[in-house]
Formats: structure tokens, sequence, C-alpha cells
């Protein structure tokens, strides 16, 4: 069950990749190619973590559960490039920006540190990730959001399109996880799999598509920050 979920994620990581990567290709040369390139870079390290997982490479049994870290090695490196990659359509300042993707690393080292601790000082780490994760939702719905409604009519719409499928996604992986084998075991590992495997695709391969669908002019625009 649990290896027939790592599958399915990792073959989605592949098409987005693959799919992304023909996309920048097509963009070559023209303003606005960092998007597919970003998503690209994104799916293509999801799927090589995914691949890890399915190998067992990054699979460790701690205080008697099977601990998926290759998941916060992927997500180290890929939530701060949604936060770029959103952060540039916003046309948010370089400073802010490096300073959420700071925080951004911060919540999945301490999640981390939560996965790896047992009871009860792994929902002290939660608690200190989550911190983190308000002061990031805080930041999209602030600063982001002022930012991206000084710039044009369709980099705003798209700008709170994406925001809020970010926001709607990225609340589910904390209640996964207290809901999952590192927390109050309502969910089995093959379900808390299934979860993340399904948020992953939205999160990376599908916010990616609806960034790329918003046609070349309006992503050449967004590049011009
Ligand atoms: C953890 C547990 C500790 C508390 C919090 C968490 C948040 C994780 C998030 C992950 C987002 C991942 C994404 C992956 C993309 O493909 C580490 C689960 C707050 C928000 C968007």
């Amino acid at each position: 069950m649990t290896q027939f979920w790592l599958w399915i994620a990792f073959i989605g990581m592949v098409i987005g990749c693959i799919y992304f990567g023909l996309k920048a290709i097509a963009m070559r040369r023209k303003e606005g190619m960092e998007f597919p390139l970003e998503s690209f870079f994104i799916t293509l390290w999801a799927a090589a973590l995914y691949l890890t997982m399915i190998l067992g490479e990054t699979v460790t049994p701690i205080n008697g559960q099977t601990v998926y870290w290759g998941r916060y090695v992927d997500w180290a490196v890929t939530t701060p490039l949604l936060l770029l990659e959103i952060g540039v359509i916003a046309g948010l300042r370089p400073k802010l920006i490096a300073g959420v993707m700071g925080a951004d690393i911060f919540m999945i080292l301490t999640g981390l540190v939560a996965t790896l601790e047992a009871p009860p000082y792994n929902y002290l780490w939660w608690i200190i990730s989550s911190g983190a994760f308000l002061a990031i939702l805080g930041s999209l719905l602030t600063e982001y959001s002022a930012s991206a409604k000084s710039r044009n009519g369709r980099i705003n719409s798209l700008f709170q399109t994406l925001r809020n499928i970010l926001i709607l996604l990225w609340i589910c992986y904390p209640i996964v996880w207290i809901l999952g084998a590192e927390g109050f075991h309502v969910i089995s590992v093959g379900w808390e799999t299934l979860c993340y495997a399904v948020l992953d695709i939205c999160a990376k391969v599908g916010f990616g598509f609806v960034v790329v669908s918003a046609g070349n002019e309006t992503l050449a625009q967004a590049s011009n920050s």
C-alpha cells in the first residue's frame, strides 16, 4: 500500500518534470522562462527523493515507526522555491522573499526534528514548526498580497489564485502529520503516504501548471518586477 502511493507520487513528479522541461525549452530565451524552469527543478528534486523512499534509502525505523525522512529533504529544497516563485509573481522585495524562504526552511527542519523525536517532545517541535508556518501564512496574506495588488490585474488575479491554492494545500500538511504515525496514530502509514502523495502532486505539479497556464505574456510581465 505505502509502496504503491510512493510510486504514484514518483510517476506524477516525473510526468510534471517532463511537462515543465518541455515548456521551459519552448520558452527559451523568452522572459518568464524561469517559471517553468523552477517547476522543472522542483518536480525533478521531488521525483529523486520519492525514488530514494521507494528504494528505502531515506527510510529508517525510529522508535518502532518507519520514518520516511526523505520527504523533509524534498520539502527543505522545494517549499522555499515555491515561495520564491509566488514571491516573484507578487513582485515582492527580494530581501523579504529571502526572509520568508528562511522561515520556511526553519519550519521544515524543525518539522524533521519533530518527526525524529519521541512523545512528548515531538509535539513541542510540531508547535515550534507551526509557529514558523503561521508567520509564512501571515506574510502571504499581508506583504505578498499588498505587493501583488500594486501589479496589473492579470498578475494580481494569478497571484490570488496561487495564494489560495497554496494556503489550502499547505494547511493540510501539519494536520496529516498530527493525525499520522508521527502524532496521534489516527490514520495508518498507508493513508498518510496517500495524503502526502496527493498533496505533493497538487502543490508542485498542479501549482506549476496554474502558473504556466497564465500564458507567456503574463509570465513575461510577472518576471519584470
Ligand atoms: C510539518 C510538521 C510540523 C508542523 C508543520 C509542518 C508543515 C509542513 C508543510 C509542508 C509543505 C510541503 C509542501 C510540499 C510540496 O510539495 C513539517 C508537516 C507546520 C507546510 C508544500
